[in-house]
């Protein structure tokens, strides 16, 4: 059996900074899964069917990435998935307590499972999802920050919702 990553997130919506993390990934781990869980902190603007859908359109082109969602605890699917690696990506300093935090359940929960960080490309630093919807929100130009059906998902998403 190869190398097994798991590539957990919200993915509400997938923007180029999270495909920079798969892709460079993808050319480091046989397998990975890119996973959509709930983030309970969080209200998603996509239903998990259509952060799926995206994220399989985004990927398609690598053979190696398994798009799934996921309703329970990450390493339940991890352990699932026979996964020795969680790989996260890392923006800036103020990512850190959150993911340190999380690293830490995570290992509670499992300790033969690591969790690995990837820093961003510089050019990603400052791009969140959220940053993404507050621009597409208001009809700003997003072309440079997410993958082009993202790009129509949200200009569709805010139209439906301005009905
Ligand atoms: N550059 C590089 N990396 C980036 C960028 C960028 N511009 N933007 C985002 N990323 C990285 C993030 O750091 C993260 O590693 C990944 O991409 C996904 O990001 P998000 O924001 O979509 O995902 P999160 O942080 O909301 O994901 C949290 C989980 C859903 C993984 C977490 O809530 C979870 O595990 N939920 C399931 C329940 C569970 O197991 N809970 C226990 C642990 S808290």
């Amino acid at each position: 059996m190869g190398s097994i990553a798991v590539c957990p997130g919200s993915f509400d919506p997938v923007t180029n900074g999270h495909f920079d993390i798969i892709k460079r990934g993808a050319n480091v781990f046989d397998t990975i899964y890119v996973v959509v869980l709930n983030n309970s902190s969080k209200s998603p603007l996509f239903t998990g069917e259509e952060r799926v859908a995206l994220l399989k359109e985004v990927t398609k082109s690598l053979p190696n990435v398994v798009v799934e969602s996921y309703s329970g605890l990450l390493m339940e699917y991890a352990k699932e998935k026979q996964a020795k690696t969680i790989l996260r990506g890392l923006r800036a300093v103020s990512d850190f307590e959150y993911e340190m935090q999380i690293t830490s359940v995570n290992r509670v929960l499992d300790k033969e499972i690591e969790t690995l960080f990837m820093m961003t490309n510089n050019q990603y630093s400052f791009l969140s999802s959220s940053i993404v919807k507050e621009v597409a929100k208001y009809g700003g130009n997003i072309s440079e920050l997410v993958p082009p059906p993202v790009r129509e998902a949200l200009a569709e998403k805010f139209e439906q919702l301005s009905q």
